[in-house]
């Protein structure tokens, strides 16, 4: 026993090293805005840690130093939850939320009033409630079945953004919060990167990567995968009455540093509702979480229990979906595809699916390794997800419903890609260091050819319309055409030999002899862009005829010389490098410029504009323009618009919800512009050089 004013000295430290502990805790993962140096916490943790061990009578469960994660046990306790945890009802159109809003207003018999809603997104993670004993966390648990679920209270407690005490000297007798359990992308993403390399299976979303960490036996292994959690409600309340609104019960829990995100807010009506959820869906894939939809609820908790619920669910409150982005379906086969380039592609060929409002019957499986990885097969259950306009793709197989499959089919084997070219014949190569097998017949392969002819004449390229996938795979499969130069050879292509295939009316042969003539003398980005350069896009394409003007001084260019353009590294070099040395690409060329394919440049452009030889990058949602339009400002001004930032960037201009983009450029120390200082960079230079 120690004496008694030194025990009293002891004790006020351990309070002082945790409430400074809890403090950084809390700007860190709450207010993601961090005030002590990781070095510094690791000494206060540290320091606690060595007391807590000498005076084990200190320690307590909300101590900084049990987030951890306590060793593993056999299984989880029951836990009864003391009031229901509901479910939410969905709506998915319009229609069912102005249905939804109806019965609000007949049930308030206001039926002539505009309602107050509280609004915000729809978490996809996992239910749980938090229970606090005189601000202190004391237990916590899954929704389950809404009455009883489990008590995962160890591995709650190694969430960081979850306080173990509230931020309040005068903390209510009791307080369960509720709220949802998920993983930031960016912890998912890291989280998959670490199993890839140690060659473990990987996670298919985010919800499933929280759902399988938070239910660890072992709440060690829950510490180490890095949750987050978001307060959306409260339960079983004691010693304090709540506020009269939603919205103020979530200010209030704000106030005990518990974690609310800052996409909740209040809407009126359902024109409100409407506008809410489309300016959060057209955030969706910039928000640093995985949604699924809205939810909306009667602002007044008066109002709400005048409601009340029916069945399992609230009437006050209800869920609007967006479309799944993710569902399962069943692989029927794995065709392999030739790309421009050659590079094999494996596709699922799926039995029809309806996903991110489309009927998919195809999504990618990206190249060889991603196939065996995931170890897809003919007959397994998968997910398929189709996020915004991206391709759609596998994201995982279902292994629970292989074994089932077992019963009734025999074992399909894993996949393997061809040694030969699908398309030609040729022999498949894959060279070190790349992930795409690739055909190695280049341009003779037709399925190459094929692609190389339609990329040529597509919309961001040639244009040429008319000229479609259909239509090119007829030109070269009756050989009338081998190369784009080809398209502009009369002898070749003209009304009668296009109206001789099928399908082809002589009005669209008329057609598109214009059209094909009409994209001659196009500008030099997308004549270079049109070629098809390998690792040569749209952007790379302009920044190449800017720096050198005319493709003659492009073509003799060596490495040193593309290396000076903005974002031209080695691979890039290589590329092009490689491709103008091919004989069959030069004679190509020569024939296209024989033909005035496309207009050169007199000379390299000289510098002009405000911006001239300046570097910018745009991130994050500006007050008043589209990225796209501060991009079109940035090149009349004749300054560069990159994609990302690097050493080479002048100017970085930022802004709401600007991300990885803005932290890197600060870790630069580049220079940070907001809409305003844009406009005034625009209109007078930078004056400050
Ligand atoms: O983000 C969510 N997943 C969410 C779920 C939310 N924002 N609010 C919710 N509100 C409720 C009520 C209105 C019943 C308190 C919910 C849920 N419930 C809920 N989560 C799982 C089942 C129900």
């Amino acid at each position: 026993m120690l004496a008694g004013t030194e025990a009293t000295a002891i004790a006020e430290r351990v309070e002082k090293l945790r409430s400074l502990l809890n403090e950084a805790n809390y700007r860190y993962y709450v207010l993601d805005a961090p005030t002590l140096p990781d070095s510094e916490y690791d000494g206060l943790l540290r320091e606690l840690q060595a007391i807590e061990v000498d005076h084990p009578e200190l320690l307590t469960s909300d101590s900084p130093t049990q987030r951890v994660g306590a060793g593993p046990v056999k299984a989880f306790a029951e836990f009864g939850h003391a009031i229901p945890m509901l479910s939410l009802n969905n709506a998915f159109s319009e229609e069912e939320v102005a249905a939804f809003d109806r019965r609000v207003r007949e049930g308030l018999d206001r039926m002539d009033a505009a309602i107050e809603y509280a609004v915000e997104p729809k978490f996809d993670g996992l239910a749980v409630a938090l229970h606090y004993q005189r601000g202190v966390f004391v237990s916590g648990a899954t929704r389950g079945d809404g009455a009883r679920g489990e008590d995962v209270s160890a591995n709650l407690r190694t969430i960081q953004s979850i306080p173990m005490r509230l931020g309040t000297e005068s903390p209510p007798e009791w307080l369960e919060v509720r709220g949802e359990v998920l993983m930031l992308r960016r912890d998912f993403e890291r989280l998959n990167e670490a199993a890839r390399s140690n060659g473990e299976k990987t996670f298919v979303n985010p919800r499933n990567a929280a759902a399988g960490s938070l239910r660890q036996l072992d709440a060690r292994i829950t510490a180490r995968r890095r949750l987050s959690f978001f307060a959306y409600g409260v339960g079983r309340i004691e010693g304090v009455s709540l506020p009269e609104s939603h919205t103020a019960v979530m200010d209030w829990l704000t106030a005990l540093n518990l974690p609310v995100s800052n996409e909740c807010s209040a809407a009126i009506g359902v024109d409100g509702l409407m506008r809410y959820f489309h300016a959060l869906g057209a955030r969706r894939d910039a928000l640093p979480f995985d949604i699924d939809g809205a939810v909306y609820k009667v602002n007044s908790l008066a109002d709400q229990a005048v409601l009340g619920f029916v069945a399992r669910a609230p009437r006050f409150a209800i869920a609007h979906k967006y479309p799944a982005q993710e569902e399962i379906t069943q692989v029927l086969g794995i065709d392999v595809q030739v790309g421009r380039t050659g590079a094999l592609t494996p596709v699922a060929r799926l039995k029809p699916v309806f996903v991110g409002g489309v009927t998919v019957t195809n999504a990618t499986l990206h190249n060889e390794d991603e196939v065996r990885r995931k170890d897809v097969r003919v007959g397994d259950s998968v997910i398929v997800r189709r996020a915004g306009d991206v391709i759609p793709e596998v994201v995982g197989v279902l292994p629970e419903r292989r074994s089932m499959r077992d019963l009734v089919t025999p074992e399909f084997p894993p996949f393997s890609m061809p040694s030969a070219c699908p398309e030609c014949g040729a022999p498949v190569i894959r060279l070190e260091g790349e992930a795409a097998a690739r055909c190695s017949n280049g341009l003779s392969c037709p399925a190459q050819r094929k692609q190389a002819l339609f990329h040529f004449a597509s919309r961001r390229a040639m244009d040429i319309e008319g000229l479609g996938d259909k239509l090119v795979e007829q030109l070269v499969e009756n050989d009338l055409i081998a190369t784009p130069a080809d398209l502009y050879d009369p002898s070749k292509v003209n009304r009668e030999s296009l109206a001789s295939l099928d399908r082809m009316a002589e009005k669209s042969a008329e057609n598109l002899v214009q059209a094909i003539k009409d994209s001659r003398s196009r500008e030099l980005p997308r004549f270079i862009y049109a070629l098809g350069i390998r690792n040569v896009g749209e952007q790379t394409a302009k920044d190449l005829a800017r720096h050198f003007g005319n493709l003659d001084a492009l073509m003799a260019a060596d490495a040193e010389a593309l290396h000076e353009v903005p974002d031209v590294g080695p691979v890039v070099a290589e590329s092009i490098r490689a491709f103008f040395s091919e004989p069959h690409n030069l004679d190509v060329i020569e024939r296209l410029r024989q033909a005035h394919a496309w207009k050169d440049g007199e000379a390299r452009r000289i510098a002009v504009g405000k911006l001239a030889g300046k570097t910018l990058v745009v991130t994050g949602t500006l007050p008043s323009l589209s990225r796209d339009q501060a991009r079109a400002l940035i090149e009349a001004e004749g300054g560069k618009a990159a994609g990302s930032v690097s050493r080479k960037t002048d100017y970085v201009v930022a802004g709401a919800e600007a991300g990885t983009k803005l932290a890197k450029a600060q870790e630069l120390g580049i220079r940070i512009l907001d809409e305003a200082a844009f406009f005034e960079l625009i209109q007078h230079g930078d004056n400050t050089q």
